[in-house]
């Protein structure tokens, strides 16, 4: 039997697997531990001049190898800057007002997939199966199949995938849905995100769309659980309680992207505090939102404006003894998040789109089933559809989330667990390594796809 091969555009470091933190490593971290053999390709994290292609450096870590290259500057800029969070990430994140596009951007796009494409297949072996993942490696199928690998593809995309209708703004559109003629199978989060790319590629002409298939990622929930119970005994939980004094805790913690609906959410939190006044000098709404990206000129204009929203916010409710907001731009270790989250009386998860959304699912797995906690979701959230027990707002709308977090805050304890324990089923059935499993088993299943066509 050959090897499973992963490509991301970032690799884990080997030394952190252990404890992987970003969702990506986290659901393939269950795969992994197979034990089977496997080799991890992607980008080294660094950037440096080079002549020619660079030699992939290679580490292995008990039955995983890791393979990685460097970027040019201009490399990184324009493959991961500019095309892929600056053009990409906007359009598929159904902000076309956002895509600032440069033909330029699209050439070293190509050239760094090929670049990835050379520098894998010269590790390639015959058996081998591949699983590429997300926006960053759209064409690589299909420049593996250009230098003659046979074997079986499998392609996931991690965030949402619009509609046709705003696809079709993005200039190589075409080109890019031809390349993913290449795959075997295409996962993608949801029905809804499935059926968009079903669409594109009919109104394109093209096959593949019976190669098109859902496949909700999910989290480890048992181990979520333990380490909210272990991080809850821990100081910092301890702290926090004791800043709160007892009263409520509404938690959200998000990367710092305008995809989350920051803004929208602490324009909803006012809104609770001018509407349900009984709240005020009771409620804190603590939100983590590590800065990501910041080399990204939309998302230093994001930080600019959420610091002026939430001073703004709290100087005009603010008493001498209480803040309605405290707002850290700092990453917390998950492993004391798993705690706060077990600490919060409501989870306040509002993104504008959302490929998933794993915090929902790990605020979920963290609570305690005799005094779970209430999660307001966003309806368009990847999750949604999944945790339909969860109160489902419309993240535009801040009379709407105004009217979610009264109702969470006052929602009482049978009413609480009813909703918890269906919430609880759920993220327990889609797990990280059911849905590594599940994708795995439809790629081995697979016709066998040789230079991009279906076999008749
Ligand atoms: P993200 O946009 O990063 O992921 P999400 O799925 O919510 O969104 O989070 C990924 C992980 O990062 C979670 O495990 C979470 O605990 C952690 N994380 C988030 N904020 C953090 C913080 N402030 N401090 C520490 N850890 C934090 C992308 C897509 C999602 C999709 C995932 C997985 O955008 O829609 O769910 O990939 O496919």
């Amino acid at each position: 039997m050959g090897r499973l091969v992963i490509v991301s555009n970032r690799v884990p470091d080997p030394h952190e697997l252990a404890q992987p933190a970003g969702g990506l490593t986290v659901a393939l971290a269950d795969a992994l531990r197979s034990g089977d053999p496997c080799l991890w390709f992607g980008w080294s994290g660094r950037q440096m001049e080079f002549e020619g292609d660079p030699a992939p450096n290679v580490e292995t870590h008990g039955s995983v190898t890791y393979a990685t290259i460097p970027l040019t500057p201009a490399q990184h800029r324009g493959y991961y800057q500019n095309f892929s969070n600056g053009i990409l990430w906007p359009l598929f994140h159904y902000r076309l007002g956002l895509m600032s596009y440069e033909r330029a951007d699209w050439f070293r796009y190509l050239e760094v997939n090929r670049l990835f494409a050379r520098g894998l297949a010269s590790m390639l072996e015959p058996g081998d199966t591949v699983w590429i993942h997300d926006y960053h490696l759209f064409p690589l199928g299909q420049e593996l199949r250009n230098l003659g690998f046979q074997g079986r593809i499998g392609f996931f995309l991690h965030i949402p995938l619009p509609p046709w209708s705003l696809f079709r703004a993005l200039p190589p559109a075409e080109p890019i849905l031809r390349s993913m003629q290449a795959y075997d199978i295409i996962g993608l989060q949801t029905e809804e995100d499935a059926n968009n790319l079903r669409g594109c590629f009919e109104a394109e002409g093209l096959s593949g769309a019976d190669r098109v298939r859902p496949f909700p990622i999910g989290i480890d929930p048992t181990q979520f659980g333990a380490d909210a119970r272990l991080a809850f005994a821990g100081e910092e939980v301890q702290r926090l309680r004791d800043s709160v004094h007892d009263e409520p805790l509404i938690i959200g913690v998000d990367r710092l992207d305008y995809s989350k609906g920051l803004q929208e959410r602490f324009l909803g939190y006012e809104r609770l505090l001018t509407r349900y006044p009984e709240h005020r000098r009771h409620v804190t709404y603590l939100q983590v939102a590590p800065v990501s990206r910041g080399e990204v000129e939309e998302y230093r204009l994001l930080r600019r404006q959420l610091d002026e929203t939430i001073g703004r916010i709290n100087g005009a409710f603010a008493e001498f003894d209480w803040t309605p907001i405290r707002y850290l731009t700092r990453p917390v270790p998950r492993s004391v998040l798993a705690g706060f989250y077990r600490l919060a009386d409501v989870a306040l998860i509002t993104p504008l789109r959302d490929g998933m959304n794993l915090v929902a699912k790990e605020y979920i797995a963290a609570q305690d089933p005799d005094h779970p906690g209430a999660l307001v979701l966003s309806h368009l959230a990847g999750a949604a559809p999944e945790l339909s027990e969860a109160l489902l707002v419309n993240p535009h709308d801040a009379d709407a989330i105004a009217d979610a977090l009264h109702e969470a805050l006052t929602m009482n304890l049978e009413e609480r667990k009813r909703r918890w324990t269906l919430l609880d089923n759920e993220v327990r059935s889609t797990t990280a390594g059911s849905w590594a499993r599940d994708f795995l088993t439809a790629l081995d299943a697979a016709d066998a796809n040789v230079d991009g066509q279906t076999p008749a």
